[in-house]
């Protein structure tokens, strides 16, 4: 039987190229090996406040970016997470057995609570335990994400395991599947940064038009020693060699030998083509895509169908287990 791998973003943006690197992509290497379930994460989009109406714009374009990235409804299942209400009702169940202490550790809440002070609300607080029951709900053996979710991977393990002590061989213990360049693309203004969605002036967008590729690309901030090289400390430069090398598939050295002798200018100039001639087929793609809503809307029935039955099955077994009456 083939393994199962399941993944999601939220829909809280416009997507970026660190998502696409750092998740997007390496999900379309995997298509044929496993069984694969790609979410809408929308519940966990409103830990931060969003407005509705481009809320649900966003969460159907994202689904259309999704496939224009190669992520062939065919090969996969797509849905929209508050379309399978047993996501909310297994991280109640698994709330209830995540520690406080281990919630408090989470560097993510930490950082938003910081960024969204105004809001710091539960669900941001537990957004973990929700994560970790999108997870197991698949019996999901592999979870490719970018470096940022490696502690709520980690989280989601420690639970399965706690869960299984107690009640028995229940879930699958998932594996983080974190890929070994292009998982952490910083932002272009401030490379000490991850690149976010929430950030627009320092990240590149999925949809963006080749000459704003361009001239964000030129203006990234790099240093003043002016030879492209990967060393500790050199943000900018090292990003953009991440950028490049994740997206052509060349490794480092290769990439420092090409650029020998050349100034930032001619590397800059190599990295936005680069990255312009890998977005185009999937603006060209998203663009039909988007025009087609009946298309994608059948995509996410169909998807919230198949879902459904698998998410049930593990819900009930859940139900069992802890003794309610099913
Ligand atoms: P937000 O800014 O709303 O928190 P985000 O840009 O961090 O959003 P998510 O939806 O949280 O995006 O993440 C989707 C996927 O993209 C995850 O697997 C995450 O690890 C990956 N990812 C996000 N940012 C980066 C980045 N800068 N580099 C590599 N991978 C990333
Ligand atoms: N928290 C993730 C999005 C996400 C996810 C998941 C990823 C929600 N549930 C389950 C993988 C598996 C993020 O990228 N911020």
């Amino acid at each position: 039987m083939r393994k199962t791998i399941f993944s999601g973003v939220q829909p809280s943006g416009q997507i970026t190229l660190g998502n696409y690197l750092g998740a997007l992509k390496n999900w379309t290497k995997l298509l044929d090996e496993y069984n694969c379930i790609f979410a809408v994460m929308d519940l966990h989009s409103i830990t931060v406040r969003q407005d509705p109406k481009e809320l649900r714009e966003r969460s159907l374009k994202l689904l259309a970016q999704y496939i224009a990235c190669g992520l062939d409804p065919e090969k996969c299942t797509h849905f929209i997470q508050s379309h399978v209400p047993a996501h909310a009702q297994l991280s109640w169940v698994l709330g209830c057995y995540t520690y406080m202490g281990e919630l408090n550790r989470m560097t993510q809440f930490k950082e938003k609570s910081q960024r969204h002070a105004d809001n710091i609300n539960a669900g941001l607080y537990t957004y973990p335990v929700l994560m970790a029951a999108d997870i197991l709900l698949y019996n999901a053996d592999l979870v490719p994400v970018g470096h940022d979710q490696k502690q709520h991977l980690e989280i989601a393990r420690d639970i399965a395991e706690r869960f299984n002590s107690l009640y028995g061989d229940t879930f699958t213990v998932p594996d983080p599947f974190i890929g070994k360049v292009g998982a952490r693309i910083m932002d272009l203004q401030d490379p000490t940064k991850k690149m976010s969605k929430s950030e627009p002036a320092g990240s590149i967008s999925l949809l963006e038009d080749e000459n704003t590729i361009l001239k964000k690309i030129k203006k990234a901030v790099t240093d003043s020693l002016g030879y492209v090289k990967y060393e500790e400390g050199r943000h900018g430069i090292n990003n953009l060699l991440s950028i490049y090398c994740s997206v052509t598939g060349k490794s480092v050295d290769m990439a420092e030998k090409e650029f020998e002798g050349k100034g930032y200018g001619d590397f800059k100039k190599a990295v936005a083509e680069v990255v312009i001639d890998e977005l185009r087929p999937v603006q060209q793609k998203y663009n039909q895509l988007i025009e087609n809503q009946d298309y994608l809307m059948k995509i996410i029935e169909d998807g919230a169908f198949k879902a459904n039955e698998i998410a049930q099955k593990t819900l009930k077994d859940v139900y069992e287990k802890v003794g309610f009456i099913v």
